[in-house]
């Protein structure tokens, strides 16, 4: 039988049955182990499978079953896992990634957003920008910058789209974005994300949280990746992942770093210095000429040198 992989609690993977019809599928449910060594997998993988994963799998008694093959993949989603200092799969055979982002509590962090949408680029699939919480903007949202680091991002070729989970302001427009594709969720712990699978998906109901709950260490109400669905015609899928403080990208090297952030591209290409140009400290690179004219902001070429490090330094012992 062929299985999508729901989610994953301790190498125990939940599966649901598929069948060629079309949506909604069937609701069958299996409880399945992986059999014998089957999988080829990443070396140094925290998960050999995540939500979104296509398997095959017999049943093995009622209700349990047994994972036989992984179907190739079209993506995969990933984060570096530092305590663990391996790869974490967050998703995989996405269509998009939702970056959800809030004005205010917890504070906008533009450098998770860059995080986010570097490893969306590495993963090849587009990402959408969600600012949740549009009830709670005020006067710092234009004075800290906040209205100027959000119109850079469309600048450079994101779309982003101003909801609130609360007053129920452009929830419709996202979920037309979220129709008949599967949506891989991600963002700082407490933006909401949660909150909004809840409206978009109400057979869900995810846990949210309290937000002085968010910033205890180890009370993460989400801690495992999870494919949900509409179950309905509108054929809505999303992999909501764990609230992490820091994402740190994985899959690329630290040297290809710009060719994944996207107004980096082609001054990376044009660079004089060519591809091992670190874009850091040579005198007349095109990046940093780049963020001199303006056409790469300041704030984004700080994402880039930052992110490059910590991937020389995971590089230095991986
Ligand atoms: N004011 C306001 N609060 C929200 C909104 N969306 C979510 N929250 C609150 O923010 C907190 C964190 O939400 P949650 O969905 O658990 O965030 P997650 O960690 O990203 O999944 C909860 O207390 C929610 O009630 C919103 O649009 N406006
Ligand atoms: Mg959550
Ligand atoms: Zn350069």
């Amino acid at each position: 039988m062929k299985g999508l992989v729901i989610k994953c609690p301790r190498n125990i993977f939940t599966v649901k049955k598929m069948d060629n019809s079309d949506y909604p599928q069937s609701n069958i449910f299996y409880e399945c182990r992986i059999k014998g060594k089957v999988l080829k997998t990443e070396k140094r993988c925290y998960n050999p499978l995540a939500p979104g994963d296509i398997v095959d799998f017999e049943e093995s008694a009622r209700g349990k079953g047994m994972i036989l093959a992984l179907e190739p993949r079209r993506n995969l989603f990933k984060r570096f896992n530092r305590k663990g200092r391996m790869t974490q799969i967050l998703a995989a055979n996405i269509d998009q990634v939702i970056c959800v982002t809030s004005p205010a509590q917890p504070p906008f962090r533009p450098r998770f957003i860059d995080r986010v949408l570097v490893q969306a680029e590495a993963s090849g699939v587009n990402a959408i920008i969600v600012l949740n919480k549009s009830d709670c903007i005020d006067a710092d949202y234009q004075e800290n910058g906040i209205a100027g680091r959000l119109a850079d991002y469309q600048r450079i070729g994101y779309k982003l789209i101003t909801v609130s989970a609360k007053s129920g302001e452009g929830i419709e427009e996202l979920r037309s974005l979220v129709r008949k594709r599967l949506s891989v969720f991600t963002g700082q712990s407490g933006v909401g994300k949660s909150s909004l699978i809840n409206i978009l998906l109400p057979n869900a109901q995810r846990r949210t949280g309290a937000l002085n709950e968010k910033y205890n260490r180890g009370n993460h109400i989400t801690v495992l990746s999870e494919l949900l669905e509409s179950g309905t015609e509108e054929a809505i899928y999303i992999i909501d992942t764990p609230g992490v403080r820091q994402l740190v990208p994985d899959g690329f090297a630290a040297e290809d770093t710009a060719l994944y952030m996207k107004e980096f591209a082609y001054p990376a290409l044009q660079c004089a210095f060519g591809l091992s140009c670190t874009h850091t400290n040579e005198a007349g690179c095109s990046i940093r000429d780049s963020v001199e004219s303006g056409t790469i902001h300041p704030d984004r070429y700080e994402s880039y040198r930052r992110i490059r490090i910590e991937l020389l330094d995971k590089e230095s012992y991986t």
